[in-house]
């Protein structure tokens, strides 16, 4: 039997669990099927049903900061984008063909978060140039979202990423934070955070605050290297629920955001998420405080 102190050390911060915070399920907005194909079919484009989704998910994120997508990414760019995710992190020796993690050594742990980790950056460079991964940005569905909430164009490319985050490593669980800590610049970049798998809570899904009453940049502090947080209240309440692969998280780059431990017994969570903003606002890192994103 282990001990109390190796017990404790095993175990998760209980301030991390799901369990222990307040779950809300979030509404989702579901993407009518038939308009995920060709996005310059008029009568696509013409769908007052695609009009009602478009204008519910833009007065939503509005008011809330954030708002989910229920199937908004179309089915064939999402498995394309899921092939060539897991063909890079195979080559890259991350993954075993059956999609498991390749255990960790001890020297080498896959934190997933590491900017400087070789493989971390190895990884991006395979995936993120490829059209399967610029395709599943530019869905049409995020994009008029967006550009609907923004009252005018979108400026993509704002800052992407591919995400593994491996099974039972709890300390690589995403601390929460708010975007613009991390990238700075206007108020009016917008995150879409989408799995590529299926994603029940309990495998690394994501979590978000309500931003209706706007906090403002809040103080991170750093646990290391991409390891930033800010303190947030224990009974506060965090919208979750399982996602599809395909679902789209859009959440404001103030909007308080972490995911959950992925505790699965082998299999790492595969997510990408991309940055965007209206097309009139400056290219720029420098946060609202002043400071510029990426320090302290
Ligand atoms: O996928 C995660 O664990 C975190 C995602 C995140 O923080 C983001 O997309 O801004």
């Amino acid at each position: 039997m282990a001990d109390r102190a190796t017990a404790t050390a095993a175990t998760p911060p209980a301030a991390q669990t799901r369990t222990a915070c307040a779950v809300v399920p979030w509404t989702m907005i579901v993407w009518p099927p038939d308009d995920l194909g060709d996005s310059t079919a008029t009568d696509n484009l013409h769908s007052d049903a695609v009009e009602a989704c478009v204008r519910a998910a833009a007065d939503s994120a509005a008011r809330d900061g954030f708002v989910v997508l229920r199937g908004a990414v179309h089915a064939d760019a999402l498995s394309a984008l899921a092939t060539t995710a897991f063909a890079a992190a195979c080559d890259e020796g991350l993954l075993t063909p059956d999609g498991a993690m390749v255990p960790a050594s001890a020297t080498e742990p896959w934190r997933g978060d590491a900017f400087t980790d070789p493989r971390w950056l190895r990884l991006q460079q395979q995936i993120l140039p490829t059209r399967a991964f610029t395709s599943v940005g530019d869905s049409p569905a995020i994009l008029r979202v967006l550009a609907a909430l923004f009252g005018e164009g979108v400026t993509t490319r704002r800052g992407d990423i591919c995400r593994l985050l491996a099974p039972n490593a709890p300390a690589h669980t995403t601390r929460p934070h708010q975007d613009h800590w991390y990238v700075g610049g206007s108020l009016q970049v917008w995150t879409a955070w989408v799995p590529l798998r299926d994603c029940p809570m309990d495998t690394g899904g994501l979590a978000v605050l309500s931003q209706a009453q706007d906090t403002g940049l809040l103080p991170h502090s750093s646990l290391g290297d991409a390891r930033q947080g800010c303190a947030v209240a224990s009974d506060a309440r965090w919208y979750s629920s399982d996602l599809l692969a395909g679902d789209v998280v859009l959440f404001n780059c103030l909007t308080v955001h972490r995911s959950w431990h992925n505790l699965h017994p082998t299999q790492p969570r595969m997510s990408v998420d991309y940055r965007y903003q209206p097309a009139s606002a400056r290219l720029d890192i420098t946060r609202v405080d002043g400071t510029t994103a990426g320090t302290g």
